[in-house]
């Protein structure tokens, strides 16, 4: 079947190709850096902790900037659409004396700056509050040691400082999103405590002023960690009445809720009362594992809610997963690929006339038509955005190269 067949196929069944494909390819999608090296970072290069692990030992890690910079340009050469640079905090880069974590300053973050603005690249931030020796028993602003707590609490407001650098230089807006690994293993006598705690710390990162129209702080939350089974200070009630209390934005990241619950029921309900709202896609398997992002039903849910409420202009979308058992370049490549198809997918659906199917109460034709889309000839519309982008289809032969020649060397 050739584009044009796909297209009148669309067009009888209600939806607009050609529309889907311009509104595609402006919407930023937040490319996560950490996919590189395994959120390892270049500050303190400590283990991985936080109750978060990627599992795998696949060669070929980027380990120096230069690396992480190159293999980032190769995924993102091969990845359609509009793109966000997604920095972690330990990521920083210094030429002369390193800075701790609460004395972290813009010029540590200059050269990423420069990186991005070449390729025309907006950035997003994320404090580390993890793989760090200031973390204490597993707590960061949730401590009761004043000194970790005041140390990660200037770690937030040094966040602020350089997220709005990010803005002013790039002249895109900075998402700086906080999420702190904070828990306990076994069951807590306290609970209230630490999450006082953690309020107070917010509070006080949050007095350090800065420009809130370029710098949107976002709250994620979770419900455990790997060695964190038990309780987690950051849990879903806490960040949705803190970031509504205190007008920022809520992050949501699909692998931080009990199984049976969906990211994309939840995007409505946050919608009606928020003006933004923010993601983290990944794939959670039978816990937070982060695997590769897949185009399978509840990414696809989840870019038809982003779709169907008409909130692309308000959802901040981001990537967040961290395989090792595969190369890395390819998993950076399918998982942002499959955010973007997704997308495509839900700009296919003619969603005006299921929602009055819906609300005529004609329920049978509502799921008949819903199971008709899912063969409508999509592959032939991927492949002509694919084409439009200048982006070759098939990455598999390009990684392979990249492997033989580079990722082999290390
Ligand atoms: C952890 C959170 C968090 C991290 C990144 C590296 O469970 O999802 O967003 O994955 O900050
Ligand atoms: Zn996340």
């Amino acid at each position: 079947m050739s584009y044009t067949e796909a297209k009148n196929a669309y067009l009888a069944l209600g939806a607009d190709t050609e529309k889907a494909m311009e509104i595609l390819k402006d919407i930023p999608v937040s490319v996560h850096c950490w996919q590189g090296d395994d959120v390892t970072g270049f500050d303190s290069r400590s283990a991985l902790s936080g109750g978060i692990q990627a599992t795998g030992n696949y060669p070929g890690k980027a380990t120096t900037l230069e690396e992480l910079m190159a293999d980032f340009d190769k995924a993102a050469s091969l990845i359609p659409g509009r793109k966000k640079l997604n920095l972690h905090t330990s990521y920083a880069v210094f030429d002369g004396e390193p800075a701790g974590r609460d004395k972290l300053k813009p010029e540590h973050f200059a050269k990423w700056v420069k990186f991005a603005k070449e390729r025309n690249m907006g950035i997003d931030f994320n404090p580390t509050f993890f793989s760090h020796p200031m973390v204490k028993d597993n707590l960061t602003l949730s401590s009761p040691d004043e000194s970790v707590r005041k140390y990660w609490i200037e770690h937030g407001k040094a966040c602020l400082r350089i997220a709005e650098y990010f803005a002013k230089e790039t002249g895109e807006p900075c998402v700086m999103n906080i999420w702190i690994p904070d828990g306990y293993k076994d069951i807590p006598a306290d609970r209230y405590s630490p999450r006082a705690r953690f309020k107070a710390s917010l509070d006080e990162i949050l007095s350090e002023s800065y420009d809130k129209s370029r710098v949107f702080v976002t709250l994620e939350s979770k419900v455990f960690g790997i060695g964190l089974e038990s309780y987690t200070v950051g849990s879903s009630e806490f960040c949705l009445s803190y970031s509504d209390r205190a007008g920022i934005t809520p992050l949501l990241d699909n692998g931080h809720y009990h199984p049976t619950e969906t990211v994309s029921d939840k995007i409505s309900a946050l919608l009606l009362f928020n003006e933004k709202i923010a993601l983290h896609i990944t794939r959670p398997v039978r816990w937070d594992s982060d695997h590769v992002v897949l185009f399978d039903d509840e990414t696809r849910e989840i870019c038809k809610e982003i779709v169907r409420n008409r909130a692309v202009d308000r959802v901040f979308i981001a990537t967040d997963y961290f395989d090792a058992s595969v190369n890395r370049i390819a998993a950076w490549v399918t998982g942002v690929r499959s955010v973007e198809k997704a997308l495509l997918f839900a700009l296919l659906e003619p969603s005006a006339r299921l929602a009055e199917l819906q609300n005529s109460g004609r329920l049978t034709e509502l799921m008949a038509a819903q199971e008709e889309l899912k063969t409508a000839p999509f592959g032939e519309v991927w492949a002509e955005y694919l084409r439009r982008e200048n982006i070759s289809a098939d990455y598999i032969s390009v990684v392979k190269e990249y492997e033989d020649e580079v990722l082999s060397k290390r």
